[in-house]
């Protein structure tokens, strides 16, 4: 079910619960401020989300509050697996509330890849 992605962070949802080990995840990167692991149900041969430790919803929370260290904490992460663990090329997408079909309310980054993935929209 998408989320209103203006609601406040709620740090019950299940990627808050991966960041503090309540629950496993397969971890694929980490740094100060990111966190990379494969998507538990992937929809292309390589999937891995790129998620910050921070407890924002959206990109534009993440961009508004973040400070300039977890912004580039987490583009850098975001880049790192792009060069480390995916290729020839890759896409990325933020799927951001309810129009965006964002169902887990934590920012998170998709990372595509590991076969030629056809046209963006259906
Ligand atoms: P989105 O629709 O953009 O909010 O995508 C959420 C993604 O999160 C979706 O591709 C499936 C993935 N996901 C949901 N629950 C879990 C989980 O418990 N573990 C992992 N690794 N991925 C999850």
């Amino acid at each position: 079910m998408p989320i209103d992605a203006t609601q406040p962070y709620d740090d019950a949802n299940i990627f808050a619960k991966i960041l503090r080990g309540d629950i496993p995840a397969e971890r694929v990167y980490e740094n100060d401020f990111a966190l990379a692991f494969h998507d538990i149900a992937p929809q292309a041969p390589v999937h891995i989300l790129v998620i910050p430790r921070g407890p924002y919803v959206s990109w534009d929370d993440f961009s508004a509050r973040a400070s300039d260290a977890e912004i580039a904490g987490f583009t850098r992460a975001v880049g790192h697996v792009a060069r480390e663990h995916v290729g020839p090329g890759y896409r990325l997408l933020a799927n951001t509330g309810g129009h965006g079909g964002q169902e887990v309310p934590h920012l998170h980054v998709h990372i595509f890849a590991g076969a030629p993935l056809g046209p963006m929209l259906a």
